[in-house]
């Protein structure tokens, strides 16, 4: 269950982005969350206001509304194989244009550090503290204004703790408060209906295999001693599954003596136990 580096820079995406992974991305649709309608994939602005005009839990703040909708058409927009940089772009203009005022700031943060990736392909400009913390204060506003559930996680090395063994469905902001020496990430799955076998059996097949009864709905990311946060839609009940792909070694001090174009080689955290599996009800 090995990912590529285009799987891994779009869940790098999705959680500085803090918005979830809509439905399946093959088929292009977005899927509702609390304080949305389906129209929240909103390329158009028509599409935005019947959104808004439809929404029970906007609480009549017309631009935290189209914030809590924004979000998730940015991450729609990135949670493909190949993400399209014109149609990323739309969705970032749209994040920007409803940001709220005390978010503006963070959100500009962010923005700059999705354009940077874009040109440069390091993704370790999202390890910079104030990209960190704008992430996470675009979450904290999307549980406190737009009604999103909210799952904290802590990172060890090589273990989550405080998973919950089932966790409401829904919109949820992620937090992850790593607390090991090396970075941290959770990704996270949805497994097949029909897919029995236990996820240690899963994470032994190949990576194609593995895809095929798994689905990617997000990912948070957090460097040593740090705080990560992504959202992720939670609208399906099922199995899910929580992985850290990082490879053992990962520390700070490796990366910064490593080359740009050098990779860690450690086998991946979750060989060392660093996954989960809850239940969405
Ligand atoms: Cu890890």
């Amino acid at each position: 269950m090995r990912r590529n580096i285009t799987r891994a820079s779009v869940a790098l995406l999705a959680a500085t982005l803090a918005v979830a992974a809509c439905g399946d991305a093959d088929d292009g649709e977005a899927t509702a969350i609390d304080t949305t309608t389906t129209t929240a994939a909103a390329t158009t602005t028509t599409g935005a206001v019947d959104g808004t005009t439809t929404t029970e839990a906007a609480g009549g703040d017309v631009a935290a509304g189209d914030f809590c909708e924004a979000a998730p058409a940015v991450d729609v927009a990135l949670a493909s194989e190949d993400p399209d940089p014109a149609v990323v772009q739309r969705a970032l203009d749209d994040v920007q244009a409803s940001a709220p005022a005390q978010l503006q700031d963070q959100v500009q943060t962010l923005v700059d550090a999705i354009n940077e990736l874009f040109e440069t392909e390091d993704f370790m400009v999202f390890l910079r503290d104030d990209v960190q913390d704008a992430n996470v204060a675009v979450n904290e506003h999307l549980v406190e204004e737009c009604d999103f559930n909210e799952l904290d996680i802590t990172a060890v090395d090589y273990e989550f703790e405080d998973v919950p063994d089932t966790f409401e469905r829904g919109a949820a902001a992620v937090f992850l408060r790593n607390e090991g020496q090396e970075f941290h990430e959770a990704v996270f799955f949805r497994i097949a209906d029909d897919e029995t076998r236990p996820i240690e059996e899963l994470l032994e097949l190949p990576e194609e295999e593995a895809m095929q009864v798994t689905q990617f709905v997000g990912a948070a990311f957090a460097g040593p001693g740090a705080n990560g946060a992504t959202s992720v839609q939670f609208d399906e009940p099922g199995r899910y599954a929580m992985l850290c792909f990082i490879p053992v070694g990962t520390t700070a001090e490796a990366m910064a003596e490593m080359s740009p174009d050098q990779e860690p080689e450690g086998p991946p955290h979750f060989t060392q136990g660093m996954w989960r599996e809850f239940t969405i009800d």
